[in-house]
């Protein structure tokens, strides 16, 4: 196809600029700018709802093009090879063709919203600003064929399961669990600190196995749970709390994505997180709230995984 073959030229002028970045640099990990937390919500809430548009298979097929990319990755800097970067490329231009202008413009807004006027020139002065210019007049070229290929209107909602088994659990696990929901600081810049003695490529294999995971979920029912947290985000209070309704919504679309995989699926996500999260820092999460109250959600959580698991 035409994004496919404008890939390619995007890969010609862009590949040497892949290969100078560091991609296992921990500064990617930091806010862009200053920490500006509901700001930052606004902008992951746009690339929420341009998710939501997307078509669902092209995103599965950028899932699968991602986990590809990161078998194919060498040397010190973590870039994967020519072709993978291509297939890379194609992938996420193909979603972006699959979504009205307008929301990937909003995405656009609302990052350059969070981000410091000093940062695009602060990441062309760690590589060859020559081959950075040279990759960017390639990304110019390829948005054009993007353009010419994109869908004008936004795809229908997702059909959202009601009566199941798993909706009716999430009412008991949100109630058990709602009280720790409101104990948690949300607007915390904690959630961005490098986890305690792990290496990016060490982080990026339990990435993987979420991105193995996406792409395997049923595309509707991860829709769904797109558009449940997008309403959740819109009812939010000023700690950053979303309503119990909503609340209850976001845990049954979370549950009946899970209970779309299957279950050894769920386990590796897990078993390559316990790998990277030292106690420590679960332990800490726990001292900042009402124990009593992570407790009944704890309890909540196990209770509500064996509906999912009989389900699955
Ligand atoms: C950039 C963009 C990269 C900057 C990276 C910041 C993104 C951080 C994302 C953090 C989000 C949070 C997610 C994480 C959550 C963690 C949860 C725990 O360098 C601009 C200005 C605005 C920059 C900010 C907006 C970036 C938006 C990027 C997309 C967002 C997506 C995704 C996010 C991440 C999540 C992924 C899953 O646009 O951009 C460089 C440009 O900066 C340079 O400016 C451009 C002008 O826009 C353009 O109008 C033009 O002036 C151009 O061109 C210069 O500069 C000129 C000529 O016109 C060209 O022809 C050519 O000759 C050129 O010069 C050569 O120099
Ligand atoms: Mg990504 C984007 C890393 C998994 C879906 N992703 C980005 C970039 C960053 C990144 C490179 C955001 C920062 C930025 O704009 O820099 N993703 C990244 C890693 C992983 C990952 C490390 C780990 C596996 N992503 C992942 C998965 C999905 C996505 C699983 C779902 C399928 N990702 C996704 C989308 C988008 C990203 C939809 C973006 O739109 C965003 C992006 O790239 O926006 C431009 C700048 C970008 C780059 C350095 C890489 C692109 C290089 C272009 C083609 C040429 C360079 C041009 C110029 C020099 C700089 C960019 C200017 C900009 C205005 C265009
Ligand atoms: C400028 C000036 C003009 C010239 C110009 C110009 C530049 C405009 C630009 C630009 C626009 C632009 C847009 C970009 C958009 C990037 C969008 C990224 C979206 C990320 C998403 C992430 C996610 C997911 C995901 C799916 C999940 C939801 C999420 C489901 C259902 C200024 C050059 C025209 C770069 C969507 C993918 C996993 C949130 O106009 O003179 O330069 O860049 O998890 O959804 O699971
Ligand atoms: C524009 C103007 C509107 C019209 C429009 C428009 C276009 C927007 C577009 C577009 C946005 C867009 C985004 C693309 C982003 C591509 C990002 C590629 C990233 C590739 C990576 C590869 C890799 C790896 C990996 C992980 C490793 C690092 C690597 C570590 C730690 C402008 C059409 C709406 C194409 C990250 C995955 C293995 C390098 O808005 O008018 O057209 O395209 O090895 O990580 O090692
Ligand atoms: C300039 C002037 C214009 C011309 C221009 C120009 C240059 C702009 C540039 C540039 C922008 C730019 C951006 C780059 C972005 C790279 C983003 C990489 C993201 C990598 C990640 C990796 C990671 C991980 C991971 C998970 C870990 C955290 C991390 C935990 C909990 C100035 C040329 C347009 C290079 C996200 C995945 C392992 C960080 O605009 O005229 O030149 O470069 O380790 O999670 O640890
Ligand atoms: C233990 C001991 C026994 C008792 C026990 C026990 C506990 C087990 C547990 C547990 C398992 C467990 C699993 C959990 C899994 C969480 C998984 C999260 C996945 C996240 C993903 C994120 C993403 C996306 C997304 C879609 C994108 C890709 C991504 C596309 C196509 C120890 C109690 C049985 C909590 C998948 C969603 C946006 C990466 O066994 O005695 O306690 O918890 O962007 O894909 O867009
Ligand atoms: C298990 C054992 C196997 C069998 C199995 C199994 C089950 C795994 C499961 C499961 C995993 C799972 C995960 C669930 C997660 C729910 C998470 C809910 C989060 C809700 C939030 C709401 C909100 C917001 C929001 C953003 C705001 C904060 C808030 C800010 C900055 C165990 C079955 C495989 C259900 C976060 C969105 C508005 C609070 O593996 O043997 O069954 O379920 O307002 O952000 O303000
Ligand atoms: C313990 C002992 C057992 C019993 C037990 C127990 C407790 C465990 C606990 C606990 C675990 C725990 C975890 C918590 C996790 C909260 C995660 C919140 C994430 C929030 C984020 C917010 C954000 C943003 C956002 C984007 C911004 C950055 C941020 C940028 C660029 C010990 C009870 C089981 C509470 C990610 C979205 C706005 C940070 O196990 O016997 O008690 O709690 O602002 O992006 O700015």
């Amino acid at each position: 196809d035409q994004i496919g073959d404008a890939a390619k030229k995007l890969g010609d002028a862009s590949y040497d600029f892949a290969k100078e970045v560091d991609w296992n640099n921990g500064v990617f990990l930091q806010a862009p700018g200053s920490f500006q937390p509901l700001k930052a919500l606004k902008a992951i809430d746009k690339m929420i709802e341009m998710g939501a548009a997307a078509d669902p298979e092209l995103l599965k097929k950028a899932a699968d093009a991602h986990h590809k990319a990161i078998g194919s990755i060498s040397g010190p800097n973590g870039v994967t090879s020519r072709a993978d970067w291509d297939a890379v490329n194609a992938a996420l231009g193909r979603v972006v063709a699959s979504v009205p202008k307008q929301k990937v413009m909003d995405v656009y807004d609302a990052v350059k919203d969070i981000t410091d006027p000093k940062v695009p020139a602060y990441m062309k002065s760690l590589v060859n600003g020559a081959d950075a210019e040279k990759a960017y007049q390639g990304f110019l070229e390829f948005k054009d064929v993007v353009a010419a290929n994109q869908v004008t209107t936004a795809s229908a909602a997702a059909t959202v399961p009601t009566g199941d088994k798993i909706g009716t659990a999430a009412e008991a696990l949100s109630d058990a669990s709602y009280p720790f929901i409101k104990d948690i600081d949300w607007l915390s810049d904690v959630y961005l600190k490098p986890l305690p003695g792990k290496t990016a490529p060490e982080t990026l294999k339990a990435i993987d196995k979420m991105i193995v995971m996406g792409s395997k979920m049923d595309g509707n029912l991860l829709k769904a749970a797109a558009e449940a947290h997008h309403k959740a985000i819109g009812s939010i209070d000023a700690k950053g709390v979303t309503s119990p309704e909503d609340y209850e919504a976001v845990n049954a679309a979370l549950g009946r994505i899970v209970a779309s995989v299957p279950k050894q699926t769920v386990m590796d996500v897990y078993n390559s997180m316990a790998k990277i999260v030292d106690p420590s820092v679960t332990n800490n999460m726990f001292s900042k709230v009402n124990p009593l109250d992570a407790l009944s959600a704890a309890k909540g959580f196990y209770t509500f995984k064996d509906v999912v698991e009989a389900v699955q």
